[in-house]
């Protein structure tokens, strides 16, 4: 009878007659050891996550890769570092593998080059939405291989933090047009750059505004709303919506302050700490990336703008099928594709029309 009782056998519905021994129903079937299976399988396969940088040039894009690098979540012997950042001119990559109690993290951030210091500005975004869509294309690419790797190798860029001058008056015009276009490709957070040119209450009164403009311009910036899963989401992601663009300073170097060495820049009334939530909002974008949403950004990169992206493409393809799995995909120019390409699904009907114009430059 003790045996009968602790196997798990599934007869709970029935009803028990006096002659058969009543059911119960199975403590516990041990489902809950998929758990420590898949974090075994995530300790074996480790991550990769790829961050990009895009604003206008001299706003600390390079300082802030290395702040990045430097910050005590990465903190990493990259060489190179506190030596003067110089001007990015070409768009470029440093990969780092971040190790911490048996996890890795392959970091790769994408540094770009500073854009708007030409008299005409018109198309600045494409050597940016080019590079993002050749990663969805490669993917894609290796995607559709009837023999195919096992493990795929993912470039495609998770979340392009995208830097706004500290004007402290609004959005221009320009950046308007360049995240509009960012926005449907991948995860964009905009943050305040070089906040420390802005007192406290002009950060506060900037902030709002540039919230102001996003909504009016229909920019739907990470975390997007229409993407909470549930109320937890939704209580978590309303607290980052409502910081967003955080303001952030970058900076390389490390310096003594009470004892303490600390990343930070150093001035004539003292030193600006960029881990000193005090001084600036940069624990909050770091915490962003790397803490409380890294697999977050990964899963709707996957799902939501590379599913767009591999829509458009095998739609456009022109060819049926020839035979289980078969694709043929023309290639295509991602810079110069046609207007109206690549049109994310899932927008809303209101955004809908403010996004009609202007229309997708790949
Ligand atoms: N005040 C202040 N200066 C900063 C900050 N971040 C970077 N800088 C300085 O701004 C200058 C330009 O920084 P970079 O990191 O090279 O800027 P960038 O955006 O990469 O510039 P491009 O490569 O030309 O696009 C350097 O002298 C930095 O030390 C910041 O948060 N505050
Ligand atoms: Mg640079």
């Amino acid at each position: 009878m003790d045996s009968l009782r602790q196997s798990p056998s599934p007869c709970s519905s029935r009803p028990s007659s006096p002659r058969t021994p009543p059911c119960e129903m199975p403590a516990s079937v041990g489902i809950e050891a998929v758990l420590d299976q898949l974090k075994i399988k995530a300790m074996k396969m480790g991550f990769e996550f790829n961050v990009m940088v895009v604003g206008q040039s001299g706003l600390g894009k390079s300082t802030m890769v290395n702040t990045l690098f430097k910050s005590k979540v990465w903190k990493s012997t990259l060489p190179g570092l506190g030596v003067p950042t110089p001007q990015t001119l070409q768009l470029h990559s440093v990969t780092h593998v971040i190790e911490e109690k048996g996890l890795k993290l392959k970091l790769t951030v994408t540094d770009t080059p500073g854009f708007g210091d030409q008299i005409n500005n018109d198309k600045c975004w494409e050597p940016i939405l080019s590079y993002i869509n050749e990663q969805y294309e490669q993917y894609l690419q290796e995607e559709i291989l009837i023999t195919r790797q096992r493990h795929i190798p993912d470039t495609r860029v998770h979340c392009c933090v995208y830097f706004v001058p500290p004007t402290g008056h609004c959005l221009r015009p320009l950046d308007i047009e360049f995240l509009q276009r960012l926005c449907r490709t991948v995860n964009v957070v905009p943050v305040i750059a070089r906040a420390d040119s802005l007192t406290i209450e002009e950060r506060e009164a900037f902030r709002s505004r540039i919230q102001k403009d996003l909504k009016s311009h229909c920019i739907d910036v990470y975390p997007q709303k229409r993407f909470d899963e549930d109320a937890n989401d939704r209580i978590l992601n309303s607290k980052i919506r409502e910081r967003i663009p955080f303001a952030v300073v970058g900076a390389d170097q490390e310096h003594l302050v009470n004892g303490r060495c600390v990343l930070g820049r150093k001035t004539n009334w003292g030193i600006i700490e960029v881990e000193n939530m005090a001084h600036c909002e940069f624990p909050l974008l770091r915490d962003l990336l790397i803490r409380s949403h890294l697999q977050d950004l990964k899963d709707i990169t996957h799902n939501i703008h590379y599913e767009n992206y591999r829509v458009v493409r095998l739609n456009e393809s022109h060819q049926l099928p020839r035979g289980p799995g078969w694709v043929n995909l023309a290639p295509m120019n991602l810079a110069h594709a046609s207007a109206g390409q690549l049109t994310s699904p899932r927008t809303s009907k209101a955004c809908k029309q403010a996004q009609e114009e202007p229309k997708y430059d790949f």
